[in-house]
């Protein structure tokens, strides 16, 4: 399929959406959706509007796009070019496979090596008043990246209230298995749940975000609602949707892309345009909206934060 990529330019943050359109795109999206045309939204007149409820106390965080010294990718484009396996296997099919998905009321279950394990609904997870936006650039493992503007809390301050003990080394992470609700699940080109880990270390560090919206917004279904992991270092596959569960680990934890192709997808999957993928090269991305590649930056350009967490390991063999 023909896939036409908005302008970076064509949004910004500022021009979403005031609330009072909200029921008029909520119709549009779904007839877009019935017409199987999730790519065509926001196509008309070349204005883009977001469509979630708007998410309270946003403080904007010191990564924003100045620093990273690029344009937002506009919302249609980080809402309608997906991957999200459990609503199918095309870019464009979350948007339309998870269109009913319910994402509330959601619970998560926290347990392994912790003091504190349990079931955990959202709202004891995410509290309002703490989130923070961060503009981070996207690196999908296919070569081609999105800026997009996430609002989360850092992982490290849920877990810290966890009170993980000393044999927690790993933190691991699984989304929904529910095949009625995530149809995609009926086909088994992933073994589910799909699964996901960090190393503590990685797992603490300030960068790493649980989100829960973007744009200002709760988080869209098709992008992992209502609680999604975002680790901008590393390829986007390690950013894990959908999450209800999180387990402290002694041991590494298994990864579904690893699982699936071990030697294509390892478990620190961080983005290094020195490793090429075994099919394709990583040394070169397209930024979703401009049209001739750019050079990836070694740790997605996040080396001065996290280069720290892999001094002395051979990024090559620990791909
Ligand atoms: N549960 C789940 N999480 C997932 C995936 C998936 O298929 N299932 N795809 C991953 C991949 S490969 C990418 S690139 C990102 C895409 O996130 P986005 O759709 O918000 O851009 O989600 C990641 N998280
Ligand atoms: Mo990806």
């Amino acid at each position: 399929m023909l896939i036409k990529m908005a302008k970076a330019s064509d949004v910004k943050s500022s021009e979403i959406t005031p609330k009072s359109l909200f029921d008029q795109r909520r119709k549009f999206l779904k007839t877009a959706a019935v017409a199987g045309a999730g790519l065509a939204i926001g196509s008309i007149g070349g204005s883009v509007e977001a469509g979630q409820p708007k998410l309270p106390n946003i403080a904007k965080s010191k990564w924003n796009q100045k620093a990273l010294g690029q344009e937002l990718t506009s919302y249609r484009s980080v809402t309608s070019y997906n991957n999200f396996y459990e609503f199918g296997t095309g870019k464009n099919d979350p948007i339309v496979y998870a269109k009913d998905f319910q994402p509330k009321p959601w619970a998560v279950k926290v347990d392994g090596h912790c003091e504190k394990p349990g079931t955990y609904s959202y709202e004891d997870l995410i509290n309002p008043h703490q989130l923070e936006e961060r503009v981070y650039r996207f690196r999908c493992v296919e070569a081609w990246s999105m800026v997009v503007p996430w609002v989360g809390i850092p992982l490290a301050d849920v877990i810290k209230r966890m009170n993980p003990t000393g044999d927690a080394k790993y933190v691991a992470f699984e989304t929904l298995n529910d095949p009625d609700r995530m149809p995609g699940q009926n086909r088994r080109v992933l073994r589910w749940p799909y699964r996901e880990g960090l190393r503590m270390d990685e797992a603490m560090n300030p960068l790493t975000l649980l989100t829960v919206g973007l744009y200002g917004e709760e988080l869209p279904n098709q992008n992992g609602a209502p609680i999604r992991l975002v680790v901008p270092w590393k390829y986007g596959f390690k950013s894990i949707k959908s999450i209800v569960r999180i387990s402290f680990t002694t041991q590494q934890p298994p990864t579904s892309w690893n699982m699936s192709a071990p030697r294509e997808y390892g478990f620190y999957s961080n983005v290094n345009p020195e490793v090429n993928h075994p099919r394709w090269s990583q040394a070169k991305e397209r930024h979703i909206g401009e049209f001739l590649k750019k050079p990836t930056r070694m740790l997605n350009g996040y080396e001065e934060e996290v280069a720290h967490l892999y001094q002395g390991m051979d990024l090559k063999k620990n791909f």
